[in-house]
């Protein structure tokens, strides 16, 4: 479950005074906020604990995350030589997540890793609105009216993504999910002209890894199908899509992620049962199921209501062995 860090007291006991992206550069950080939801609730999985804004920020972006606003970035890209001027990715301003993962990898045993990274969309609509925006319509302008730029930039932060996601695993990543948060904002037809191709590129390049890819996006019912063409075993699935949809969306034999709506723990607890029930029986027709809320942990989430949450969850029959 993504961010259930957030909802526990032992995570803000350990951010007390520590920049979210500082704890994200500290390997002792990483490890013990990645394990925490892992001890609290048992999840069969654990997801590093990072930001998709991290990679860029390792490479020298000045960059920061704001508290109660998001990613903010201090010069925005307008043109090609703010492009031209993309550092390239090197691994070596990275090797706390490295070592960071190979930590991890030994404590949680059996329990296996996911690691991830931000799609080139997602990311550039950061670095081109300069933060968080709901409209990205300075991102479509130069999508649109400086085709070359919007290609160079969108070349450079796929291999970024890719050679982030290569760090991950070669430390010890088990599966890796790219997220493309905000493609839902997108047309099908500008998503699959100026988004699917370097996407795919970022699944291309990791292919040789051989570790399940994931694909997940915010709002993006119209374009799973396109989605799912970028080279993935695993569609992830907000709230919005009941799965026994989505599996007609998707490519034949991809497992489906997702998708019980976050702000349903708040609901009673006969409700939360009866909607996970419905959750799990759309995702019985698909060849294979990750159960996880629809996009992450909200911070006032109750953990008890987490933890009676997967224990009911582990409760079902699995409809796959193993
Ligand atoms: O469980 C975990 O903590 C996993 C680590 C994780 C992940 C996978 C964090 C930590 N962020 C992300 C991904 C991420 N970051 C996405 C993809 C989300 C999705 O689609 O589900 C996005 C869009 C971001 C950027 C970001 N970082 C935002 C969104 C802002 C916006 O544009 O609306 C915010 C608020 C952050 C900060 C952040 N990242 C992570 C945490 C725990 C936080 C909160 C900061 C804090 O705890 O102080």
């Amino acid at each position: 479950m993504r961010q259930a860090g957030r909802s526990l007291p032992e995570y803000r006991a350990l951010r007390q005074g520590v920049a979210m992206l500082d704890a994200c550069m500290r390997a002792d950080l990483i490890i013990e906020i990645t394990l925490q939801p892992v001890r609290r609730y048992g999840v069969d999985a654990a997801i590093l604990f990072s930001d998709i804004v991290l990679p860029l920020k390792a490479l020298g972006f000045d960059l920061d995350i704001v508290p109660g606003v998001g990613p903010v970035i201090a010069e925005p890209i307008t043109d090609s030589a703010a492009v031209a001027a993309i550092p390239t990715f090197d691994a070596a301003r990275v090797d706390f997540v490295a070592e960071a993962v190979a930590g991890l990898v030994s404590e949680l045993g059996s329990t296996p890793l996911i690691g991830f990274a931000g799609a080139p969309y997602t990311l550039a609509s950061y670095l081109i609105e300069g933060g968080p925006s709901k409209e990205h319509a300075k991102t479509k302008a130069l999508m649109h009216g400086a085709p070359d730029v919007w290609r160079a930039l969108m070349e450079r932060l796929a291999v970024i993504s890719a050679e982030f996601l290569r760090v991950q695993v070669e430390a010890g990543a088990a599966a890796v999910q790219l997220f493309d948060s905000w493609a839902g904002g997108l047309s099908p037809h500008d998503y699959r002209t100026h988004v699917l191709p370097h996407s795919a590129a970022v699944f291309a390049d990791i292919a040789d890894l051989g570790v399940p890819r994931i694909h997940f996006g915010v709002a993006t019912g119209e374009l799973l199908a396109d989605m799912s063409t970028a080279g993935v075993e695993v569609m992830g699935v907000d709230w919005r899509v009941p799965l026994d949809r989505a599996v007609d969306r998707v490519q034949p034999g991809q497992a489906l992620q997702g998708n019980l709506d976050s702000t349903l723990v708040f609901a009673p607890w006969d409700v939360i049962e009866s909607e996970t029930l419905r959750v799990l029986e759309a995702g019985r027709l698909a060849p294979g199921h990750i159960f996880n809320l629809g996009h992450g942990v909200l911070p006032d989430t109750d953990p008890d209501v987490l933890a009676r949450l997967v224990d009911f969850i582990h409760s079902q029959e699995s409809p796959v062995e193993g």
